[in-house]
């Protein structure tokens, strides 16, 4: 494929594409809704004290790779899309409760929805808060997210026995006996204090599971949201966290203010700290390690794109991602490297350097990767 010049002033549009949804849960006052502010630019209100039953805050960030910069130099594209991450601030939903009740049923409930949780530890000191705990903080919440679990697997457990003495209805009998094994499973892992994502379920019990959308079952990873002066200076906490977590440590309060300046500001106050990356960046390859993401891009003079797939994923997955069709009607796929083709310059170079192959459908995606899918309809 040559690299064809587009006559129009490039790029002319960048889109977004939402890729997960990442929950922020923690106890009250514990900076979610400053680090959402910091993360996403927004203004929310934030506050020391009650602030009564806000709804969630929900914002998307765009995921700017500069790989995709780079391809769209090559290709000149009509238009360049990066990937997004929807942020939910699930504070506000029971704000101001107590720490006993820290998490309300409706929380819980749109906590079930995202595609992994982003637990926030208060590691500061506060005009209304105590010393900060931020181990016994995420005792508690691994605590509070084993319960919600348990009380949904109990139930639909004691639903599904109670339909297997009835002898099920005709050939549902099977199907009850599989979820009861999976349930049994899952509520025994609960009542050890065992996460759900410590199991390892066979294909078909994950399909089961998924259903229940588990809290515990989901990837999950921990921010400690440290006071400025303590931030860089905290490695036993992060050490303990990160015997079961990915993490990382922000200092919310200055990242909030840091977001409210200017580029030009930003960058020079962030020298000034030592700061090397931004706090969304951070997050997003945090996301990323957590998920097990990887991005491969396609590139052509209408569209630079880069897409995500979970590391392992094969050829015929990612033509998947792109559109059903192109999986359905999978034949081949042109696969090349993004530094062969920033090496050489343009993906005509690729080809006569030998580095430029046709892959099948089992072929593992590499992170970086180019590919264009050959399919019939
Ligand atoms: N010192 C300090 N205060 C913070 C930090 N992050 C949040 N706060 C303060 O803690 C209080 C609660 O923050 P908020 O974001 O509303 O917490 P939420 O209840 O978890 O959403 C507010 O007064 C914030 O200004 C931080 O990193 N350092
Ligand atoms: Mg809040």
């Amino acid at each position: 494929m040559e690299a064809a010049a587009c006559s129009c002033r490039s790029p002319c549009l960048t889109l977004e594409r939402t890729i997960m949804k990442i929950g922020f849960i923690g106890l009250p006052k514990s900076g979610k809704t400053t680090l959402f502010n910091a993360l996403t630019g927004s203004s929310v209100q934030v506050s020391a004290f009650p602030t009564g039953c806000l709804g969630p805050n929900l914002a998307s960030v765009k995921v700017i790779d500069e790989r995709v910069e780079k391809l769209s130099a090559i290709y000149k594209p009509q238009r360049q899309v990066y990937p997004a991450i929807d942020i939910v601030d699930l504070a506000g939903v029971n704000e101001g409760g107590t720490r006993s009740e820290a998490f309300s049923s409706e929380l819980m409930k749109l906590a079930r929805t995202v595609d992994a949780l982003s637990v926030v530890l208060r590691n500061f000191q506060s005009e209304a808060t105590s010393w900060p705990a931020p181990l016994e903080d995420l005792e508690k919440i691994e605590q509070e997210l084993l319960l919600a679990d348990l009380i949904i697997a109990e139930k639909r457990l004691e639903k599904v026995e109670v339909g297997l003495k009835k002898g099920g209805n005709g050939n549902g009998v099977s199907g009850l006996k599989a979820e009861q094994q999976v349930l049994q499973l899952v509520v025994k892992a609960l009542n050890e204090g065992r996460p759900l994502r410590e199991l390892e379920f066979n294909e078909n019990q994950q399909v089961l599971s998924r259903c229940f959308q588990f809290l515990t079952q989901k990837p999950a990873m921990v921010i400690l949201n440290s006071d400025e002066a303590s931030a860089g200076k905290n490695q036993d906490i992060l050490q303990a966290i990160s015997q079961k977590y990915q993490s990382v440590e922000f200092a919310g309060q200055l990242e909030m203010e840091l977001s409210r300046l200017d580029e030009e500001s930003a960058r020079a106050f962030m020298a000034d700290l030592g700061i090397k990356e931004s706090a969304k960046d951070r997050l997003i390859s945090l996301a990323y390690q957590t998920l097990g993401y990887i991005s491969f891009f396609t590139v052509g003079p209408d569209e630079v794109r880069a897409w995500n797939v979970r590391r392992g994923a094969t050829a015929l997955e990612a033509a998947a991602t792109i559109h059903t069709d192109l999986a359905h009607g999978f034949i081949t796929a042109e696969c090349f490297n993004y530094d062969d083709l920033i090496a050489a310059g343009s993906d005509k170079e690729v080809r006569s350097n030998g580095k430029f192959r046709l892959v099948g459908k089992d072929y593992i995606v590499r992170d970086r990767d180019i590919l264009s899918i050959r399919f019939h309809i």
